[in-house]
């Protein structure tokens, strides 16, 4: 089923008044109209929020006179805001991360024997490609592709209906704990750790902020649908102390224990809109966008320097979403990735036609925000013909193919944020 469709379908059930978007779902794409339609009135409008609003006729614009394949904005796929989901829509998406919890691994047993299953697939995928993944030309396309490729097995291996769901920070930075996305009920991505020793994330050569610090978790989760879950795969690069050592050194063996996690408003609060806003629009430059987003250079006299990426990743933290290898072991590690893409699409849209094809250098980056962060081996030859290579989780594609959401891999790739 396309995006626009199982949309109106679903806000239906939610009961969402929204007659007339189905009898007009071949007219012309009204983004207004319905985007109103789905959000959360709880939540007003953020400059970023008003920012993609104003960037839709933009992609209207780019959309009617780009070479057209399969891909329209009348048939996109459409990934939404977690808070604007209905809790039933939350309930079903939080049933297909369980289901992939419980399917079988497809990940070579010899490789890969800490891979239990068909969601460690994914984890184990991101260790085994940490380095190309997070070099300057794939960190966008390809977290870009991980993504559609983890959204795809949900929808096409665990029968769920919508699509991948992303985290605006903004929404929940000034009180995590009792957000819609961590407060531990049956439509939350579970909650807090428990109380533990955590010292909090070092961030150095920021001043005098140089650190996140621990706000009071770090334990194992004991609430809501992954209350239960087993973590196997890593640790390899742990922000917490004693996490039992994985029996391999790649970390890719069997090493089953909870989920850890330190639920962290020092960290959100460096991810509020007026941070991303000044993201997207003071940095037009792909190397400086890029950098900016890896907290680099270091901020100083800031009280939240670490740079959207940091801050997304450490608002939960802990094990394994602490660790830079194997933090898609953490259910949430795809509502923030799901936001950066957000985020890079909105960047992109400014100027469609100049700046989807443009591909980060990793010029002027300095000092990493994260061990190894930017630093993915040197490319040879054209940087939009390298290689995504997911191992066994997906066919290779080039970065240049996936630059565009709406249009990518032959029109395969087509989707937008509302
Ligand atoms: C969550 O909300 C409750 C009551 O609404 C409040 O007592 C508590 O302090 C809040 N927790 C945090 C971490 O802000
Ligand atoms: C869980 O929390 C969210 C956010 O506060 C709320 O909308 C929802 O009704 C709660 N209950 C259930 C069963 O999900
Ligand atoms: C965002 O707003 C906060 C709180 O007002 C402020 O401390 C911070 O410096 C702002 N950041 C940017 C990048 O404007
Ligand atoms: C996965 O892909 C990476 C990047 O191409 C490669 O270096 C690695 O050997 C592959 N690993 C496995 C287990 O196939
Ligand atoms: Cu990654």
């Amino acid at each position: 089923m396309h995006g626009l469709q199982s949309v109106v379908v679903s806000a239906l059930l939610a009961g969402v008044a929204f007659g007339a978007v189905v009898e007009k779902k071949q007219a012309k794409f009204n983004f207004k109209k319905f985007s109103v339609a789905i959000r959360n009135g709880q939540f007003s409008l953020d400059v970023v929020d008003k920012l993609h609003e104003a960037t839709m006729p933009k992609v209207e614009a780019w959309m009617a006179k780009k070479k057209s394949n399969k891909c329209t904005l009348e048939n996109a796929a459409i990934r939404r805001e977690w808070s604007d989901l209905s809790v039933a829509e939350r309930e079903d998406y939080v049933k297909a991360v369980l289901c992939l919890q419980s399917k079988p691994a497809k990940a070579p047993k010899d490789r890969v024997p800490g891979a239990l299953s068909r969601f460690d697939d994914f984890v184990a995928t991101h260790m085994t490609t940490t380095g190309p993944l997070h070099g300057p030309n794939q960190l966008f396309g390809g977290h870009r592709y991980y993504i559609w490729i983890y959204e795809k097995a949900l929808r096409e291996e665990c029968g769920y209906k919508g699509y991948q769901p992303y985290i605006n920070y903004d929404r929940y930075a000034r009180d995590p704990i009792n957000s819609s996305i961590f407060n531990g009920n049956s439509s939350s991505l579970s909650g807090n750790g428990a109380p533990s020793t955590y010292n909090g994330v070092p961030m150095p050569y920021r001043r005098p902020y140089d650190k996140i610090a621990a706000q009071g978790g770090g334990g194992c989760v004991t609430t809501g649908p992954f209350k239960d879950m087993v973590v196997s795969l890593g640790p390899l690069s742990t922000v917490l102390r004693g996490i039992p050592r994985n029996p391999r050194a790649d970390g890719l063996g069997s090493n089953p224990r909870c989920l850890r996690r330190d639920i962290n408003k020092e960290s959100a609060l460096g991810a509020t809109a007026n941070y991303t806003y000044s993201l997207i629009m003071n940095h037009p430059n792909i190397d400086d966008f890029f950098n900016r987003y890896l907290g680099m250079p270091q901020l100083m006299n800031d009280n939240h320097p670490w740079g959207l990426h940091n801050a997304g990743h450490y608002i939960v933290g802990g094990d394994p979403g602490g660790d830079f290898y194997a933090s898609p072991g953490d259910p949430y590690f795809y509502f923030h990735h799901g936001m950066l893409d957000r985020v890079w699409w909105i960047w992109q849209m400014q100027d469609p036609e100049k700046r989807v094809p443009l591909i980060p250098t990793g010029a002027g980056s300095g000092m990493p925000g994260m061990p190894g962060m930017g630093f993915g081996p040197t490319p040879v030859g054209n940087p939009a013909d390298q290689l995504i290579d997911l191992n066994w989780s997906a066919p290779k594609v080039k970065v240049g193919d996936v630059h565009d959401s709406l249009g990518g891999l032959d029109g395969e790739m087509c989707y937008i944020y509302v």
